[in-house]
């Protein structure tokens, strides 16, 4: 697709939101959940990622997360990831909102990154619902317990079944209903509530660009639609966005 007219807009526009999701961590060597060799397609979301797994299996569901760990510890954060880290002091108003758990937003450079689904480096105590940082890889003890409580701690991920922090949904909400562009990269647009996220923009003006190699359920709500992969689409739009931008201010 041709990026002219979304050079055009973007000049034009103070208030820039962006939903990403696992495709937008490909690139990297990180599987995503329902693609090509994907997450769900060696495991049932069911099987793992939802409240009954962990307290019929904490040890399998520890294990799948471990061996998570072990693949996005190795990884770093891809030209996608780096420009949106850059638009972040670019655009006046930007908002990044991930649905990925990997943290590869925050370690290329974005400060302000909304996590719905929560983050694969946080664990939560089971009894205290104290959160602490923890990057051993691998877990030095299967299945971690709470230093202070000796209770079980689990993933602070949002599984299937549970609801997402009010405080992140509404900050979401709020930035889409706001926002004058929302970029939507790299999700199969499935998962609720997220991928409300992008309708909410579009119902109150906002112009959708989606990034995907793939069709998806969001594409005919898409006034641009990059069929491709983000690694590269991201920096190309970058590339002339940047000239652009440069040419007008002199
Ligand atoms: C909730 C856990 C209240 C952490 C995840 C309304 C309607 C229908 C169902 C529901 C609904 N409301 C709630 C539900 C139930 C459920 C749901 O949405 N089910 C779906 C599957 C139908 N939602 C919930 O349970 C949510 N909770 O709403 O609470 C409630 C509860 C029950 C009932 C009603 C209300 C909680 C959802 C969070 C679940 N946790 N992960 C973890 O272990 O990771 S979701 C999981 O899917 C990941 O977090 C992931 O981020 C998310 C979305 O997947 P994607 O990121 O899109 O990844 P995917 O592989 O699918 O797609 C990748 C895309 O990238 C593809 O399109 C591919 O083409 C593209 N791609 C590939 N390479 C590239 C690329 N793009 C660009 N560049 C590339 N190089």
């Amino acid at each position: 697709m041709e990026i002219e007219p979304l050079i055009e807009l973007l000049l034009n526009t103070t208030r820039v939101a962006v939903l990403t999701g696992a495709g937008i961590s490909a690139e990297c060597g990180i599987p995503t959940f329902r693609g090509e060799g994907g997450l769900w397609k060696k495991h049932r979301p069911e099987e793992l990622a939802t409240p009954t797994a962990f307290s019929q299996n904490p040890n399998l569901v520890w294990e799948w997360y471990d061996w998570r760990r072990g693949i996005i510890g190795s990884k770093d954060p891809n030209p996608g990831h780096e420009v949106l880290a850059q638009w972040e002091k670019v655009f006046p108003s930007f908002s990044l909102v991930t649905q990925n758990i990997d943290g590869l937003h925050q370690k290329s450079g974005s400060t302000k990154v909304l996590e719905l689904h929560g983050n694969i480096w946080k664990f939560r105590c089971t009894e205290e619902g104290t959160i602490t940082d923890n990057h051993d890889v691998p877990l030095k003890k299967m299945p971690p317990l709470c230093e202070a409580c000796g209770a079980l701690l689990r993933p602070h991920v949002v599984w299937f079944g549970e609801s997402l922090s009010p405080t992140i949904l509404q900050k979401a909400f709020l930035t889409s209903a706001s926002c004058e562009a929302m970029f939507v990269i790299g999700t199969s647009a499935v998962v609720q509530p997220a991928a409300s996220l992008p309708l909410q923009a579009a119902n109150a003006g906002a112009k959708i660009v989606e990034i995907n190699p793939d069709p998806t359920p969001l594409t005919s709500y898409a006034d641009f639609s990059f069929r491709g992969k983000s690694g590269e689409i991201l920096p190309a739009i970058d590339k002339e966005f940047s000239r652009r931008f440069k040419e007008a201010k002199e």
